[in-house]
């Protein structure tokens, strides 16, 4: 497979300006017509080729006139087209099976219906075209159907002819006004219900609101709705964006490979995003659906509106798209909890994407397969490049910088040069240092050392970014530091009371009680004067920058800070990192841990009843996850991890028996299910309780506490909680464990994202062996084509389930590569993501990383391996 370079990016010969698209729908078989108008752009060319696959050419004409075989070229990627002149109208007639496409990108079918996902490669599998995002052409589009099978025929912008009913079939023409790259274009036909809401803009335009999903999961549309319409109004208060087309439409699908599309004003969702109701959704997953609904929302400015110029651009769609999306979280729910979220998710993925075989910058230099890119470091860390731009410009300046990039860009496609450009225009900074986040892959590491004489307390911070793939040295980046300072009683300093010495620029935050640093060099130091005691530092408030922190200090600190710092990043951070003190190395005295933890849920118990403390409080009693700490420890071992992490679970539970009791009885329900703050953080807290207590019981005492809580329950979060304690918990019967998983299964087993859970706990399960997952492979409801089906089994087990995945005799790794393998030949792109658990092989021991090396080897000599497969990994073996 060939590798595509950043540098050899060269603008299109040609331009498609209008694209005018029939789709025939008919069983079996497609017949999609393609009538563009195309104008030269660069005089010396003369010829132009479309992108294709997977394509059956029925016809190509130029100008009203036919081609023979003869007059073009075709192969199995592309159409070419010679002698052209200055102007045509180029029309393309392909037949295509939606019926078989498997891969789900193109035209589809999902179960009763049809649809499209064409980002970013997907349109050529429809037809002949400039597949690149920096074509832009109006396109209108004509559906036609069986009326009576398929009554729902939607595409891109206004609906303008139609619908009209000739021989039994319908046909509708739809027109989006706004100019788009070919990877925006959507297409539904089905028969499907749907709900309707209007938004009113600030500009008092009337907008036409419709979610459809099939009859059977329409009544669980209505949280998204609600989603929606929040995203509208909070994009017009906090960006100035406003929704420019009469109708915004969700199609809700069963097979989607991702969770979501940002087609131009039909957004395709995967159920998981937009279905929601207190028996078929966890409050995490209500919280997933608004933030995603945003997500996509927010594209039709960030993305849409403006676009990429090619695909090693996607964080500048991505990566602000995704803070952007965090931002409104943070301002629905609360902002602290979704910070801790985000750095925890970024910390154990992102971190280790970063420092694999994998990593790659943020504006990538090349790449195989672009579906391969959609990365945690495109997106997340992209995020936090935005995020930095704020911190350093301030609020105000950074809303001039997007405004004005909105305005410049609008209908065109952009680069992340053009963001940071906009940027340094409305701050008058240079910002030429600041864009090698964009360029250099790596985590970035920050040591820090403290020294304190005379009244002079000092901090010397020093930055270093490890090698990575084609990457050995790296230039010094500039990284806002956010920091604070607290005497020895927790009370925060006012820089404002302290003479300040720092050779980096540095200006306060936060009423005096913050100091906001640039570190530019490899060095600096900031000292601060006149003190009587050593302050505790609370350093990199909020994460400020997405960057490892070395900094070695008493466990009285962290404690200090947890307890008393004034920013919910810190307090929990440094908890963390006193979880994670538990971890490194055999000889750990746990008792001062348990006692914190302890001491956490005597205060949760007197909590106020207030959303934010409560969640917080429920945050600091969770221990970090193991994907967590296998990132964070700095070495690992993996056996002595699960253990310490199951013996400590045990621990805590015991000791603190009799205030878990209370504290779950305090917050279980009070009333009927609510998906707000409150309700949220009383679960979270009950739910947290309720799995500590079950640590300290056995026999029946436990059974019967389980499964009370279990048959009790009215909502899916709590009942997830009662069974994930049932499918892990050693000492509970497994008699008892099979009865629950069987009258769960009877009472939901017509929702599909219900039992997706269902599967999904008994794949993460360490009590599931080998065997007993391959059982659940042939259960009846088990389908390997449907992709949330698919991972409810294998990426939860690859990714959750520890114990299994890495036993020594290779079971877990072997079980994983088999299904990669079968997948691979249906759904690629599905493929290459589940093998990202044996891409990490580097971080674990000698013996694992052969087995899991093997793995890979034997992957990478299938005959008939994907191009997103092989780039996966090959490069993760070099
Ligand atoms: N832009 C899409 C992702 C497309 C992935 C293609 N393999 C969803 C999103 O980020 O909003
Ligand atoms: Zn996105």
């Amino acid at each position: 497979p060939q590798e595509i370079k950043l540098a050899d990016y060269q603008a299109p010969d040609y331009y498609t300006q209008a694209t005018h698209l029939t789709f025939d729908i008919n069983d079996g078989a497609t017949l999609v017509t393609n009538l563009m108008s195309v104008e030269r752009r660069n005089d010396a060319a003369n010829s132009l080729q479309l992108d294709g696959e997977h394509l059956e050419l029925v016809a190509v004409s130029i100008d009203g006139r036919e081609l023979a075989g003869n007059e073009y070229q075709i192969d199995e990627e592309s159409l070419t087209l010679h002698n052209l002149d200055a102007s045509h109208e180029i029309k393309i007639v392909t037949r295509i099976k939606p019926e078989e496409n498997t891969a789900l990108e193109g035209l589809y079918r999902s179960s009763s219906m049809y649809c499209t996902q064409c980002e970013a490669q997907g349109f050529r599998r429809i037809t002949y075209y400039q597949d690149r995002p920096d074509v832009l052409a109006k396109f209108t589009t004509t559906i036609v159907a069986d009326a009576a099978a398929y009554p729902t025929l939607l595409s891109n912008g206004n609906l303008i002819e139609g619908p009209s009913i000739v021989d039994g079939r319908r046909s509708v023409t739809w027109e989006d006004p706004f100019p788009k790259p070919a990877y925006l274009f959507a297409l539904v036909a089905g028969d499907l219900e749907m709900i309707e809401d209007t938004f009113t803009t600030m500009n008092d335009r009337v907008v036409t609101l419709r979610i459809y999903s099939e009859p059977h999961n329409i009544a669980q549309c209505d949280y998204a709705m609600g989603a929606l319409k929040r995203s509208m109004k909070w994009d017009e208060e906090q960006f100035g964006r406003e929704y420019d087309l009469d109708i915004f439409m969700i199609v809700a699908v069963e097979d989607f490979n991702m969770g979501a599309m940002e087609n131009k004003g039909l957004n395709i969702f995967n159920t998981s995003c937009v279905l929601a109701s207190k028996d078929t959704a966890t409050d995490a997953a209500y919280e997933r659906v608004e933030a995603v609904v945003a997500h996509e929302y927010f594209h039709n400015w960030s993305g849409n509106r403006v676009t990429c110029r090619d695909w090693f651009q996607l964080s500048l769609k991505e990566g602000f798209t995704v803070f952007r999306d965090a931002e409104f979280s943070s301002d629905m729910n609360s902002r602290a909890v979704k910070r801790i979220d985000d750095v925890t998710f970024l910390r154990a993925v992102q971190f280790a994407e970063d420092a694999g075989p994998l990593a790659h910058p943020v504006r990538p230099a090349s790449y195989i397969e672009i579906s391969n890119f959609y990365t945690t470091t495109i997106y997340e860390k992209g995020a936090e490049v935005v995020r930095m731009y704020k911190t350093l410009l301030g609020d105000e300046k950074f809303r001039a910088g997007s405004d004005l990039y909105f305005e410049r860009f609008d209908g065109s496609a952009a680069t992340t040069d053009d963001f940071a450009g906009v940027m340094a225009e409305v701050s008058g900074r240079d910002l030429t240092q600041f864009k090698r986040w964009y360029e250099q892959a790596g985590t970035p590491v920050l040591t820090v050392h403290e020294s304190f004489s005379a009244g002079e307390f000092k901090l010397t911070i020093t930055q270093s970014c490890p090698a990575t793939p084609g990457q050995k040295e790296k230039l010094p980046f500039q990284i806002p530091i956010e920091l604070g300072l607290l005497n020895e009683e927790g009370t925060p300093l006012s820089f404002f009371d302290l003479v300040i010495d720092c050779e980096e620029q540095f200006e306060s935050r936060d009423g005096g009680f913050s100091l906001l640093l640039s570190m530019t060099q490899p060095t600096s130091t900031v000292s601060f004067s006149f003190l009587d005691d050593k302050p505790v530092v609370s350093f990199l408030r909020g994460f400020s920058a997405p960057v490892r922190v070395h900094y070695e200090r008493p466990a009285e600190d962290l404690k200090l800070l947890a307890n008393h710092d004034t920013d919910g990043f810190v307090k929990w951070d440094s908890m963390t990192s006193l979880w994670l003190q538990s971890f490194e190395g055999k000889e750990v005295d746990h008792g001062s841990l348990i006692d914190i933890v302890g001491g956490i849920a005597e205060q949760a118990l007197h909590a106020p009843e207030d959303a934010e403390q409560k969640m917080l409080a429920a945050t600091l009693l969770t221990m970090p996850e193991a994907n967590y700490l296998f990132e964070q420890l700095s070495t690992l071992d993996v056996d002595h991890v699960l253990s310490t992490s199951d013996q400590l679970y045990a621990s805590i539970g015991t000791q603190h028996k009799a205030t878990w009791l209370e504290l779950f009885e305090k917050n279980t329900a009070s009333g009927p299910y609510q998906p707000d703050g409150l309700g949220m953080a009383r679960r979270a807290l009950a739910n947290r309780a309720f799995s500590y207590y079950a640590q300290s019981l056995e026999g029946d005492e436990l059974a019967e506490f389980v499964t009370g809580y279990f048959s009790q329950v009215d909502n899916l979060t709590d009942r997830r909680a009662a069974l994930s304690v049932a499918v892990r918990h050693e000492k509970l019967a497994a008699s008892v464990r099979s009865k629950m998983l069987e009258d769960f299964y009877t009472a939901w087993q017509a929702e599909a994202l219900v039992i997706d859970m269902w599967f999904s706990l008994q794949a993460q399960s360490p009590l599931s062996t080998i065997n007993d997952l391959q059982a659940l492979t042939r259960h009846p409801a088990f389908d390997v084509k449907n992709p949330n089906r698919a991972r409810s089994i294998y990426s939860a087990f690859g990714m959750y389930n520890h114990h299994r995945l890495h036993a020594l005799d290779g079971s877990g790794y072997q079980f994983i590569a088999d299904a990669i393998g079968e997948i691979d030949q249906l759904n690629p792109q599905l493929a290459s993501r589940m093998a990202t658990p044996l891409t990490r092989w580097h971080r674990y021991d000698h013996e694992r990383q052969g087995l899991m090396k093997a793995r890979l080897e034997q992957l990478s000599h299938s005959p008939d391996i994907s191009k997103d497969l092989f780039e996966i990994v090959s490069k993760s073996l070099q």
